[in-house]
């Protein structure tokens, strides 16, 4: 018997965000409880609308979306505009999101799912880890419930936003602290992964191919981010990180991981944010994340085109 992994996404969307949404919601192996929203690439207001927005387009209607915290736990605020655009998904045109908010608090819909649950919840952020780490000192007997994290962030190769930080770790770097010293087992999907997810034209083709409103905002969001990935970072193709985290999730044979120290920095002068990544066991601390370091490509666009191909 094969029942399905339950799990939370928490997001920022984010072009990415987008594509991790909808792969969660149409993938066989997920039963997708919640989506729970957090500043990050833009303001709180705006990822959360832009959440609404890309459900009202996939007719996502059955999955709560909740609104989180508003700004970081301790650093002032940062977005990533530079990226993702004014709006946070900018290229698509949306009509009027019609999908509902719910009047829970993330933080607090986070616990009661895990607090109700069985621990057999899997949480997916994929935005800064600040929901998540409020979440675990408000009520820390989650702590025990949360199966497993499997988050976008970090990098054990260069930053995105500073040589040494990645952009969701940095945002909000004393939460990521928080979440990696809390002794749930994490999977660390960062850069050094999902640069490899790379959509690219042929990717994007694919997509188009499939001729629905779901596979026309997605050809959209990709192409926006492929514009701002080549000014800001001179890369051919945009690499589509937070489908990744989920990927693991539904098959984590799709990547390969190394099960290493992963400390967060939150004290330096040139590298705040960074996923201090102990690979060659140097450290005497013990393991605490499974580092994601190669990726299977063609299954990977396989499970996401799978999904896509969902959406009538
Ligand atoms: C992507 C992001 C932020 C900044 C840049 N330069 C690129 C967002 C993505 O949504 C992803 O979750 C993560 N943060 C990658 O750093
Ligand atoms: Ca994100």
């Amino acid at each position: 018997m094969s029942t399905k992994h339950k799990i939370i996404l928490d997001v920022d969307p984010g072009h990415d965000d987008a594509m991790a949404i909808l792969l969660a919601y149409k993938s066989p192996a997920i039963d997708l409880l919640a989506i729970t929203t957090v500043a990050g690439n833009q303001t709180l207001e705006k990822t959360t609308l832009n959440t609404r927005r890309v459900c009202t387009v996939a007719g996502i209607t059955d999955v709560p979306i909740a609104a989180g915290c508003d700004r970081p736990l301790v650093r002032p605020q940062t977005i990533a505009d530079d990226i993702h655009g004014e709006s946070g998904l900018d290229g698509p045109r949306f009509p009027e999101p019609t999908v509902p908010l719910d009047p829970r608090h993330a933080v607090d819909l986070i616990i009661e799912l895990l607090m109700k649950s069985d621990g057999d919840i899997t949480l997916v952020p994929t935005g800064p880890l600040t929901n998540i780490a409020m979440a675990m000192r408000q009520e820390p007997r989650i702590i025990q419930k949360i199966k497993h994290i499997s988050l976008m962030g970090g990098a054990y190769g260069f930053g995105n936003v500073t040589p040494s930080a990645e952009f969701n770790i940095y945002a909000d770097a004393e939460a990521a602290r928080i979440v990696f010293e809390s002794g749930v087992p994490i999977t660390m999907v960062g850069l050094d992964l999902t640069h490899q997810a790379v959509a690219t034209p042929e990717v994007v083709e694919r997509i188009r191919a499939l001729n629905t409103p779901v596979s026309e905002m997605s050809v959209a969001l990709l192409q926006f981010f492929a514009s701002t990935y080549k000014k800001r970072q001179g890369f051919d193709a945009p690499p589509v990180h937070d489908p990744c985290a989920v990927a693991w999730v539904i098959d984590p044979a799709i990547m390969q991981t190394k099960h290493v120290r992963v400390d967060i920095e939150i004290h330096a002068e040139f590298s705040y944010g960074r996923t201090v990544c102990d690979l060659f066991g140097d450290s005497p601390r013990p393991a605490n994340a499974l580092v994601a370091t190669k990726l299977d490509f063609g299954r990977f666009w396989g499970i996401m085109l799978d999904a896509l191909k969902q959406y009538k």
